[in-house]
């Protein structure tokens, strides 16, 4: 039974799930989506994620940073739009009333690359989960401020669905256990957690899982060592935005997400082998690993 529960992602799935850009298609059709994420000494995983989004087809990228730090990420991407919430170095409290206006007109979002860890990020998290109607992202700090609190996650009441992205420390944070005993039962315990929390949970790493809140779980076999690198785990949450933003339901777009990123890495190893091609570079071979499927 569980064999039957548990099945690896196969190419024909995943070229299914690619959505059809219509001719007629703009940048309105393509999707709106929120990125929040960087603070001071990390804008870099914003910009990352970023990337990856608008490498992924996504419409409108607009992104939500500190104030301090916005006009800096706005040089650095061209092609987003930047809101500066009320900070200086890291978003706060004072980032919700910026990312309600902003999510009014979007079909999706993502928050945690780069965040910071501001206790009042908690309250953010939760008026997100409580109150935006959308399929929404939870990576990196946001999983971390979560931690103190993952009773959280079963307030959403209906709300809209939820992807969460943890590598292994990220998991062990979540779960209030060890790295080594993610590493020991990740799949039972991913399959659990999925299941307790509602919510679409990936847990990165070689095989990376995707486990689906009603106990089914699909196991990725694209990707490669090279992408134990910084930044990688950054491109995963922006590309799963994107698909998101482009109306691909939330377990086809995670399971999008992560082939299309492990496979882009692969691809790479064509020139670089195992090891030294760049989180951005993952991001800039995305549409050609999307190409190859098509
Ligand atoms: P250990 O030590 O084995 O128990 P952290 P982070 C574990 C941002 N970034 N297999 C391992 O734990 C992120 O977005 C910004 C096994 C490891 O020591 C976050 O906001 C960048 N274990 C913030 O930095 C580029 C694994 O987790 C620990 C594992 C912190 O995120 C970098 C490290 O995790 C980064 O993305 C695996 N496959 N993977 C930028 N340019 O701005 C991880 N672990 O402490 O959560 O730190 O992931 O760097
Ligand atoms: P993060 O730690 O959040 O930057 O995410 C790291 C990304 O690299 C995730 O997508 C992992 O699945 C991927 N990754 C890390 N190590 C490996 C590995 N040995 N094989 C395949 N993918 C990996
Ligand atoms: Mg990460």
């Amino acid at each position: 039974d569980d064999e039957k529960l548990t099945t690896s992602i196969l190419t024909e799935d995943v070229r299914q799930y690619l959505p059809i850009r219509s001719l007629q298609g703009h940048k309105g059709t393509h999707g709106r989506g929120i990125l929040v994420a960087g603070s001071e000494g990390m804008t870099g995983a914003a910009l990352l994620a970023g990337k990856a989004a608008l490498r992924s087809g996504i419409g409108l990228l607009q992104m939500v940073v500190p104030r301090g730090l916005a006009e800096g990420i706005d040089l650095a991407l061209t092609e987003a739009t930047v809101w500066g919430a009320e900070s200086e170095k890291a978003l706060n409290g004072n980032a919700w009333p910026v990312i309600y206006e902003r999510a009014e007109q979007a079909q999706a979002l993502a928050i945690g690359p780069g965040l910071g860890q501001d206790p009042e990020l908690l309250l953010v998290i939760e008026e997100v989960l409580r109150n935006l109607p959308l399929p929404v992202i939870l990576d990196a700090d946001a999983l971390n401020v979560l931690a103190k609190e993952p009773g959280i996650l079963g307030w959403r009441q209906g709300r809209g669905p939820l992807i969460l992205t943890p590598h292994p420390g990220e998991m062990a944070r979540l779960c209030g256990c060890t790295t080594e005993e993610v590493q020991a039962n990740r799949l039972e315990l991913a399959i659990n957690k999925a299941v307790e929390w509602e919510s679409i949970l990936v847990l990165k790493g070689a095989i990376t899982i995707i486990a689906a809140p009603d106990g089914r779980a699909f196991l990725n076999p694209t990707g490669n060592p090279g992408l134990g690198t910084g930044g990688t785990g950054d491109v995963l949450t922006g590309s799963i935005l994107a698909w998101l933003a482009q109306g691909v339901e939330p377990l086809a777009a995670a399971c999008l997400g992560v082939y299309l990123h492990g496979k882009a890495a692969d691809q790479l190893t064509g020139e670089f082998g195992l090891s030294g091609y760049t989180a951005g570079e993952v991001a800039d071979q995305l549409p050609k690993a999307r190409r190859s499927l098509e």
